[in-house]
């Protein structure tokens, strides 16, 4: 278990979900710009910052090349970390083509599976979320082979003007990879994150669940209030965030 001691004054933020691209790259400025705002908020007291995924709407790295886009977010990310803050990226449906761009190029590490972390004395399991849990078995399919080395290699070596066009449409017409159906609440006994978290804590004690890729901002009280299952939200329609000192908050940036 990797273990983060905080610092005194300093604070541990979470975010996750911005789909950046998305639906275009024109609309998704302004939620860029948005996002780089909250970065340089909490720069100044930012011991570490783990983004949960899905910070592109489509993402992947050939050896020598990185799609277009995304400067500025980029950029941000680089003065955060070449000024001290910690980085944790773990990768979403979304993008789960990194390699090690983040890595060499921002010193970002880059988790491809959840992760055990204490943090200030607490017990945390981290994740984007996607394929975790029971059930949704389309996607659980559709990601072996996501993940399958062949596929990989078949889909690198197409002309990447043709398959990132193709692979940005898929993100956002194919609903096994958009997830937008299914935005509602869908009750604590059907939610297949907090099933997975429920079924954890049998045989294993955890203060905080921490997911994204549900799209839906949420705390929610497990094992009779001693974990707490998190859902960090979007940057899409929620603007939310985790912060932790000795507690942990989900807020909303700008909210006005
Ligand atoms: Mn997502």
């Amino acid at each position: 278990m990797k273990r983060i001691d905080l610092q005194p004054g300093k604070k541990i933020y979470f975010c996750s979900d911005q789909h950046f691209g998305a639906p275009d790259f024109q609309s998704s400025k302004k939620r860029e710009a948005k996002f780089v705002r909250w970065l340089e908020m909490i720069k100044p007291d930012a011991q570490a910052l783990f983004l949960l995924g899905d910070l592109f709407d489509f993402w992947h790295e050939w050896e020598t090349v990185v799609p277009r886009g995304f400067v500025r977010v980029l950029g941000k990310l680089a003065e955060l970390k070449d000024s001290g803050v910690e980085m944790y990226f773990f990768v979403g449906n979304h993008d789960l083509w990194m390699t090690d761009y983040f890595e060499k190029e921002l010193g970002i590490t880059v988790f491809f599976e959840k992760q055990e972390f204490e943090i200030g004395g607490k017990k945390f399991l981290i994740a984007h979320g996607d394929g975790l849990g029971p059930g949704d078995k389309g996607y659980k399919r559709m990601k072996r082979l996501f993940t399958n080395p062949l596929a990989q290699l078949a889909f690198r070596w197409i002309h990447p003007d043709i398959s990132v066009k193709i692979a940005t449409h898929l993100s956002q017409k194919n609903k096994l990879i958009s997830g937008a159906e299914d935005l509602k609440f869908l009750g604590e006994e059907n939610e297949f994150l907090i099933l997975y978290a429920k079924e954890k804590l049998k045989t294993q004690h955890f203060d905080y669940f921490i997911f994204g890729h549900r799209h839906l901002p949420m705390e929610l009280d497990l094992d009779g209030g001693k974990s707490k299952y998190i859902n960090l939200g979007d940057w899409i329609s929620y603007f939310t965030y985790g912060v932790f000192t000795d507690k942990f908050e989900l807020l909303e940036f700008e909210n006005d």
